[in-house]
């Protein structure tokens, strides 16, 4: 199997420019770039499953150049709704050197900026050296602005598609670039480049796109409730990660392991029979899960996210520090304890009871349990002493609800 069969067997190839890309891949030594606009201050979890490309066919032996748009982002690539909102210069330049450096150590790739190219070019030229080679109907034609024109679209997002296509020119005049990828969303820019470089320089290039991941449903993959899963991990903690892959849809994990790992087809094989025949083990979930965030953010921090969701499991929380308390309860409310409390009065508080009678009842029924011990003493006075760290109590009541209390 050559990689470019591996690439369809993962249901990484989407469209093709032209048939012969398939030998290209398959021969190697080809110089491709892939782009992302610095729209935010950190890749998420759709960017990860583009840019993986750059490993796979860095190891096919092809040499990858990653584009962050420092100038195509003080424009905006045009959404199918809606208009964007202009980024402020500070704003571009400071998410670009947020973006270069997670690309670089994530994939060790070289970066480039086409704020380089782009910032010096005026107006007149532009019109005169690309703008001619733009036929207004073709661009109105390109499925993202069509799909905007009955709301409207701004000249400026409208010339975007220029943009990006001056980029594949300059890369290819200058950096030998001979190809593109992409996600499929980006494939009118992308033939716009092609057609361009054709007729201003009369070369051949070539391009091919990756479908989008998606949940069974057809919606994007990569948000838990309407949160973006990103790579930094003070924005999505390593635990958060671990949840979201944990809980891949049955149905849909062997696609995912195909797409975001580098595991090779027997072993994906084995884990999709797995998945049928055991599939309460959840190997191949775990697998995912595993794979994914080592790559990102190392196998401690992968270590870490298993043991504070065993320890959640478990509700031996106790075995937790400061640290890993806060990454576990990132998402719930958390009470702010003044001064020591009756556990009762306490579950009433933190509205683990809805009365005190109802709290009694849980203390003695040994429902409750604090920083992952029992507690059956409807006397016991709780405060800064039990906190770890001196910091978090956390609460228990039956087996699924957790209460934060910060002291
Ligand atoms: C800019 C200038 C270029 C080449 C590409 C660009 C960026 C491109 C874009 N890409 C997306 C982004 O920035 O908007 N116009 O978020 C996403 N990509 C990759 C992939 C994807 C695309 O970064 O499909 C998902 O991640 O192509 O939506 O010269």
């Amino acid at each position: 199997m050559g990689i470019y069969e591996e690439l369809q067997w993962r249901g990484l190839i989407k469209d093709v420019s032209d048939p012969v890309v398939k030998d290209k891949i398959n021969n190697g030594g080809v110089t491709f770039y892939i782009g992302t606009d610095p729209t935010g201050d950190s890749l998420h979890i759709g960017h990860f499953s583009s840019f993986l490309i750059c490993k796979r066919l860095k190891e096919a032996g092809h040499h990858p150049i990653v584009l962050v748009g420092g100038g195509t982002g003080l424009i905006g690539d045009p959404k199918p709704d809606s208009e964007r909102p202009m980024i402020k210069k500070e704003t571009v330049e400071h998410n670009f050197n947020c973006l270069k450096k997670q690309l670089v150590n994530l994939f060790g790739c070289e970066v480039v900026n086409n704020y380089d190219w782009l910032k010096d070019i005026n107006f007149i030229d532009f019109l005169r050296d690309f703008g001619k080679y733009f036929n207004v109907n073709y661009m109105l034609n390109k499925d993202i602005v069509a799909r905007r024109l009955e709301q409207g679209i701004t000249y400026t997002e409208f010339s975007y598609m220029i943009m990006q296509a001056m980029d594949f020119w300059y890369l290819s005049e200058n950096k030998g670039v001979t190809m593109q990828v992409a996600g499929q969303d980006q494939w009118g820019n992308i033939t716009a480049g092609i057609e361009l470089i054709r007729k201003k320089s009369g070369k051949e290039v070539y391009a091919f796109t990756m479908p989008m991941l998606t949940k069974s449903d057809g919606t994007k993959f990569g948000k838990t409730n309407g949160k973006a899963i990103w790579l930094d991990a003070d924005k999505t903690s390593p635990y958060e990660m671990y949840q979201f892959f944990i809980n891949s849809e049955d149905s849909k994990v062997i696609d995912y392991l195909k797409f975001l790992t580098f595991l090779s087809k027997e072993e994906i094989e084995r884990l999709e029979e797995k998945n049928k025949v055991e599939p309460h083990l959840r190997e191949a979930h775990k697998t995912l899960a595993h794979e994914v965030i080592k790559f990102i953010h190392g196998e401690e921090a992968y270590q870490n996210a298993l043991k504070i969701s065993e320890a959640l499991f478990s509700g031996k929380v106790n075995t937790l520090n400061a640290k890993e308390i806060e990454q576990a309860f990132a998402d719930f409310t958390r009470t702010k304890l003044e001064e020591d409390k009756n556990i009762v009065d306490l579950l009433v508080e933190i509205k683990a009871a809805s009365s005190k009678r109802e709290g009694r009842q849980f203390v003695e029924n040994g429902a409750v349990s604090i920083n992952g011990e029992i507690n059956k003493d409807i006397t016991s006075i709780i405060g800064k002493n039990n906190a770890i760290e001196g910091k978090y109590i956390v609460v228990r009541r039956g087996k699924k609800n957790y209460y934060l209390i910060e002291c």
